[in-house]
C-alpha cells in the first residue's frame, strides 16, 4: 500500500496533474471535504511547500479555507511573497476551476477579504461563515474563530482579577484558619480551592473551545469547524463536535471528511530527502 502510494507520488511529483488523472490517481486519497486554516501566506513561517504537496495528494469535492489564509497584517509590515506562496494560490484557483467547491471564510489576519463576502474570486466563494452538511447529514458551522477572542479575553480579564483575589485569599486563609483553630474547627484551604478555580480560568484554549462550541449549539448546529488558535483538535464538547483544523505554520494539519461522512484530523509529514512527496500521518483525535 505504501509502495503504491510512493510510486504514485513519484509519478505525480513535479507534474501539473490533468483533471482526468486527478480522478484515477486518487481513488484512495481523495476526500469529500478538506478544511484548512491559518496558512499565513505572506510570512516566512508558512509551510507552503508541504501544503502544496498535501493539496496535490488529496483532491476533494469541497475545500474550506477557514481563515488566516493570507497574512495581511504581516504583509503590510514587510512584503514577503515567494514563488511557493504564489503556487498555493494558483493551486486553489485551479481547484475551484476544476469543479471543487472552494469556500473562503476569512479570519482576522485576512480580514480585508471579509468585505468581499458574497462575491467570488475566480470561482472561490468568499463568506463570513459557512455551514457544511456532511455525507451523513451532520451540520457543521464553519467559522475562523477570532470573534471569540472577545469572550475569551473577557474570561482572561476575570482570571487576572482572580489572580489578585488569590493573593488576597492566601492572607485571608491564614487568618480564617487561625480563627477556625481557635474555634476548634479543622483546617480548610480556601486558597487551594480558589487556586484550582483560577487555574481553570487561565486556560485560554479551553475557554476558546468551549465558547465556540457553545455558540455552535446555540445556533442549532451539530458541530463546528474553526481554526485561529493553531491547535488541531476534534472532540465532543457538551454534545457539540468541536473541530479545529490546526495550521500550516507549525503543525501542518487538516480536517478531512471521508466520502462516507467520517471526519478525521490528518497531519502531513513533508517529503524526507530522497522521497518525491510527503505522506499523511494519522493524528489521534483526543
Ligand atoms: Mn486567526
Amino acid at each position: 500500500m505504501r509502495t503504491t502510494f510512493d510510486a504514485l507520488g513519484s509519478l505525480l511529483a513535479g507534474f501539473d496533474v490533468p483533471a482526468a488523472d486527478d480522478d484515477t490517481a486518487s481513488q484512495r486519497r481523495s476526500y469529500r471535504s478538506i478544511f484548512i486554516s491559518d496558512l499565513h501566506l505572506g510570512t516566512a513561517g508558512c509551510q507552503a511547500g508541504p501544503l502544496l504537496e498535501f493539496l496535490k495528494a488529496h483532491p476533494s469535492d469541497h475545500l474550506y479555507l477557514v481563515g488566516d489564509i493570507i497574512d495581511g497584517w504581516q504583509l503590510r509590515k514587510r512584503w514577503y511573497w515567494p514563488q511557493s506562496h504564489n503556487d498555493v494560490v494558483q493551486k486553489l484557483l485551479r481547484r475551484a476551476r476544476k469543479g471543487c467547491r472552494v469556500v473562503y471564510v476569512p479570519g482576522n489576519h485576512d480580514e480585508f477579504a471579509r468585505q468581499f463576502a458574497g462575491h467570488r474570486f475566480g470561482g472561490i466563494e468568499v463568506a463570513q461563515e459557512a455551514v457544511h452538511v456532511t455525507a451523513t447529514g451532520q451540520r457543521l458551522w464553519v467559522v475562523h474563530g477570532d470573534y471569540f477572542d472577545g469572550v475569551v479575553q473577557c474570561a482572561r480579564w476575570l482570571a487576572h482579577v482572580g489572580d489578585t483575589l488569590y493573593e488576597f485569599t492566601l492572607r485571608l486563609n491564614r487568618h480564617l484558619n487561625h480563627l477556625r483553630g481557635r474555634l476548634g474547627l479543622p483546617y480548610w484551604s480556601l486558597s487551594a480551592y480558589l487556586k484550582h478555580k483560577v487555574k481553570k480560568a487561565l486556560n485560554y484554549v479551553t475557554d476558546f473551545e468551549r465558547a465556540v462550541a457553545h455558540e455552535a449549539r446555540r445556533r442549532g448546529h451539530q458541530g463546528v469547524v474553526c481554526g485561529h488558535i493553531h491547535r488541531a483538535e476534534m472532540r465532543d464538547i457538551e454534545g457539540v463536535l468541536y473541530c479545529n483544523d490546526g495550521d500550516w505554520v507549525e503543525s501542518r494539519t487538516a480536517l478531512v471528511e471521508h466520502h462516507d461522512g467520517r471526519l478525521e484530523l490528518v497531519h502531513w509529514e513533508p517529503a524526507a530527502p530522497g522521497r518525491a512527496t510527503g505522506h499523511p500521518a494519522l493524528v489521534e483525535a483526543a
